[in-house]
């Protein structure tokens, strides 16, 4: 077998395997807004890596805004916001809690936030690695 011919099958095996990978990333809880275009747009989109961080770790948003946090690592993330577990997790009074669950690799999670104020969110695990992000949610009208 000619070498050039052996690395043109390789190439084909890549793409292969990316292709594989791509349809199985597909959350199977994900019932709107399946795509990235626009629509019902997320306001921010936080990305999750495996260097163990949210991408912004911070970030301002309207009351009411969509949040979508999608998982770009190889390993499992969660975004998690429950009360009752501050100072870690923080949630302005009456605030819905989340928890996205385990997001595997190309998985999105998305919440609506409406009430103003501070969240404080982590992963669950990997809270050790300090895996923790912030959202301030700014009273509708204040934020332009
Ligand atoms: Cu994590």
């Amino acid at each position: 077998m000619a070498p050039t011919k052996t690395a043109s099958q390789g190439m084909l095996v890549v793409f292969t395997l990316a292709l594989a990978a791509c349809s199985e990333s597909d959350p199977p809880t994900e019932t709107t807004a399946a795509d990235d275009s626009d629509g019902d747009a997320a306001a921010i989109v936080i990305t999750m890596h495996d260097d163990m961080r949210f991408d912004p770790p911070a970030a301002e948003i309207p009351a009411g805004a969509v949040v979508e946090w999608v998982n770009q690592g190889d390993i499992p993330h969660t975004a998690t916001a429950r009360a009752g577990n501050e100072p870690l997790e923080r949630l302005p009074a009456g605030a819905d809690e989340w928890d996205s669950g385990l997001l595997e690799t190309g998985e999105r999670f998305r919440m609506t936030l409406e009430t103003p104020g501070e969240y404080h969110y982590i992963c669950t695990l990997h809270l050790a690695n300090d895996m923790v992000g912030r959202i301030e949610v700014l009273p509708a009208g204040e934020s332009d």
